[in-house]
């Protein structure tokens, strides 16, 4: 089919192209076509899935159309496949652009400028196995006048997204969000250490998915202001002074008891240091106008956080196991919510791992300075630990780039050699 082709999909680029098509689309056709307006027949009894999920009207805080903006390379291909539809004798007065702000298995909730619909995908994309779309996707989207349901026709390209390489190696690659500005690296203070190389792989994933990564390190109530500073000097001297980095207690009240001079001292601390505090520096970092995904291991308070930027309770929280402070998945659907005053931003699921497997450009990006070093090694296949000739040793012994810096570059590097079959050839680690 001639569309598989204008629009290619695939990463190989490192840039996310148009989403992917059902892999079935080619071979079923227009034959496969259930009659106009109709969109993809399930395997399974669509009408009956689709009444079983959560009704439109009981979702809360859906971002309104005017505060999503499609790109303009999704413009562009909104306008192809309007032409493309008219071709084949649709009413284009049914096609319209939409966002994905939720996803319920295979039928989304979409928004578009006449409002909030659910939507199945088109015969193009074949049997739907798995949503062919993500939350944050724009799509083409048609209303036809007799179906109770929208169909989605296409989903344009996506300007960027956010995705996980689930397993340890190069086998299924999951997207968590589509056309995502900023990742909000979500992690908690307190009981543990300072999981730090969960910060760092998280920042490197978010800048290797064309995403700014800023760090929010949450429960400040359960730790003291010694052990505050401590970790903020960590977080900076590892990801540099110029990442965003934002301390929050939104769920202060349900925890480990702080005071309210407790969490004023707490407050001090961060402006001590110059990082933002609670509800407002968070918010900062989600400006009018971007779209953020708050990543974070399950019970990481995420969608605590989330309760306090809106303001009230939407969305569900979780209790942690006291043993290893390990969260519950509570959170189990994605979706995408309106912040009041700022951006809009997607609750995840927990994410229990995070493979780097071929994020090579995201190392490089969130560790230039290590990453122009080890372009100087006397040998291309330096590890940076034993041989004779290495720039970064040599300048973490000048104190040029911070010992943390160096260790966390040096460890995620070591991972993806071992898991890339094929690394950037631009890039020495
Ligand atoms: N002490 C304290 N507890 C908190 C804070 N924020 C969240 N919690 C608690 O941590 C637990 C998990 O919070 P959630 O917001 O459900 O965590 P989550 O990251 O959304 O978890 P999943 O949905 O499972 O991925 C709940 O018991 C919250 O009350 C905080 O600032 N301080
Ligand atoms: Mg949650």
């Amino acid at each position: 089919m001639a569309r598989r082709s204008k629009h290619p999909q695939g990463h190989a680029a490192g840039k996310p192209g148009r989403a992917p098509r059902g892999a079935a689309a080619a071979g079923a056709g227009r034959a496969g076509r259930g009659g106009r307006g109709q969109g993809r027949a399930h395997d399974k009894g669509a009408g009956g899935a689709a009444e079983a999920l959560p009704a439109l009207s009981s979702l809360s805080d859906v971002p309104p159309f005017d505060k999503l903006s499609m790109g303009g390379a999704q413009r562009e291909a909104f306008a192809l496949d309007v032409a493309e539809l008219a071709a084949e004798g649709i009413d284009v007065r049914e096609v319209e652009p939409a966002c994905v702000v939720r996803l319920d298995r295979s039928f989304p909730a979409v928004v578009a400028a006449s409002g909030i619909v659910r939507a199945e995908f088109s015969f193009r994309f074949g049997v739907v196995r798995e949503p062919s779309a993500a939350v944050g996707d724009w799509v083409c989207l048609r209303r036809p006048h007799d179906h109770d349901m929208a169909v989605i026709e296409f989903v344009l390209p996506r300007e960027s997204d956010i995705a996980r390489w689930r397993g340890g190696s190069r086998g299924k690659r999951q997207t968590l969000a589509a056309n995502v500005d900023v990742v909000l690296v979500a992690q908690a203070l307190g009981r543990r250490e300072l999981d730090l190389d969960r910060i760092v792989r998280s920042a490197v994933i978010a800048e290797d998915c064309h995403a700014r990564a800023a760090v929010v390190l949450t429960k400040a109530d359960r730790a003291g202001v010694e052990l505050l500073e401590r970790d903020l000097r960590l977080v900076r001297r590892t990801l540099g002074e110029d990442c965003p980095l934002a301390v929050t207690a939104a769920g202060a009240r349900t925890g480990g008891g702080a005071s309210a001079e407790d969490l004023r001292a707490l407050a001090e601390a961060c402006r001590g240091q110059g990082v933002s505090w609670g509800v407002e520096g968070v918010l900062g970092l989600v400006p009018r106008g971007t779209v953020a995904i708050v990543l974070g291991e399950s019970g990481a308070g995420k969608s605590t956080l989330l309760n306090a930027l809106l303001g009230h309770d939407a969305l569900e929280v979780g209790r942690v196991r006291e043993r290893d402070d390990a969260g519950r998945h509570t959170t189990v659907a994605r979706r995408m919510v309106d912040l009041p005053g700022a951006g809009v931003i997607v609750d995840e699921p927990g994410l229990r791992s995070l493979p780097l497997v071929g994020h090579e450009r995201g190392l490089a990006r969130v560790f230039p300075d290590v990453a122009e070093a080890a372009s100087a090694c006397r040998f291309r296949d330096c590890t940076h630990t034993i041989e004779p000739g290495c720039e970064v040793r040599a300048r973490v012994r000048t104190g040029e780039i911070p010992r943390e810096r160096a260790d966390a570059y040096v460890a995620l590097a070591q991972e993806m050699r071992r898991s890339a079959g094929s690394l950037d050839p631009d890039i020495t680690l």
